[in-house]
């Protein structure tokens, strides 16, 4: 039995020519951020791959079929659809089996891009272990699948809502490389640094690129998380959101918000707080992880 597969026409010429291809993800675009900025960034991040010199695939599920690239009408459509439903490995099969619409999050866009035979993927930043886990049990299955898939994301770390030690604890039981780009510490999100160690660093993709092809040659499975840290003029200080997020998650527990609406919930929290500056780094930052995403997938070439 074979799956509905579908390729836009750029990302399908790119596969025949053999050119650098960088995976998208699309639950940014319908969870991530408000109309219209979600579809504006979602074409500036694909340009800013363009511009580096690969080609974008921005990757979801509509009407049944997974899409690896959206052509522009279906990136609009997406992007201003209600109630699409928030896509993991759990439910990407079952979407797709009933001729669902679906956005995918960093795992299942993780398992799309390595079934279209992409293996560099960028975003803003993976989900990762929820601050209070330790009674609701709520951690991501992105960890889960970076430790699974051999796909190298790119992303500015796990967003700082999350409990970011306790995130970097479970990546590093699972075998999971974290690789920060250029610094001596993990990146938050929306601030550049953070007070926990890189566990690995890297000053440039071909590094990143080889570490990718020796964890293939070596049959190690799952991929690699490269954290990038957002641009200095515009990441918020980690002094100034942490009072922010702390009314955010106050609220959400208020409204006993829980499971897939928990992260939605606290980023339209926190954009509201920060009279939309967290919406703007957001913005800077997953462009910079996308050109950083595309000199990788060039770099995997040579
Ligand atoms: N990066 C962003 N904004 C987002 C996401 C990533 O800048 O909204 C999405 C990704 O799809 C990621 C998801 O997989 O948030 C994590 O959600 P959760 O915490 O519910 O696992």
């Amino acid at each position: 039995m074979t799956f509905p597969m579908t390729y836009c026409a750029e990302v399908a010429a790119a596969l025949a020519d053999g050119r650098a291809i960088v995976a998208l993800e699309s639950t940014i675009i319908t969870h991530g951020m408000p109309f219209p900025q979600n579809v504006q960034t979602a074409r500036l991040v694909e340009q800013d791959v363009r511009d580096a010199g690969a080609v974008p695939a921005t990757i979801a599920v509509m009407e049944g079929r997974l899409h690896i690239g959206l052509e522009a009408s279906e990136l609009d459509a997406l992007g201003q659809a209600q109630h699409v439903a928030k896509l993991s490995r759990a439910d990407l099969a079952a979407c797709i089996a009933t001729g669902g619409t679906g956005a995918t999050t960093v795992a299942a866009t993780m398992i799309a891009a390595h079934l279209a035979g992409i293996q560099v993927f960028a975003t803003g930043g993976i989900g990762g272990v929820h601050r209070g886990a330790e009674t609701s049990f709520d951690i991501s299955a992105d960890l889960q699948e970076l430790a699974l898939t051999p796909v190298t994301v790119v992303a500015a770390g796990a967003k700082a809502i999350l409990d970011l030690p306790k995130t970097f604890e479970v990546l590093e039981t699972l075998g999971v490389p974290v690789i920060v780009y250029g610094q001596d510490s993990i990146p938050a999100f929306w601030s550049a640094t953070s007070d926990m160690a890189a566990p690995l660093r890297m000053d440039d993709a071909a590094q990143i690129a080889a570490s990718h092809k020796m964890r293939a040659a070596m049959g190690l499975a799952g991929g690699q998380l490269v954290t990038n840290p957002i641009p200095a003029g515009d990441e918020i200080p980690a002094a100034t959101l942490a009072p922010i997020i702390a009314q955010a998650l106050a609220q959400a527990d208020a409204q006993k918000i829980s499971a897939k609406a928990v992260t939605p919930f606290l980023l339209d929290q926190i954009f509201a707080l920060t009279d939309g500056r967290s919406l703007s780094a957001n913005i800077a930052l997953v462009r910079n992880n996308a050109r950083l995403a595309a000199e990788i997938a060039l770099a995997l070439l040579k």
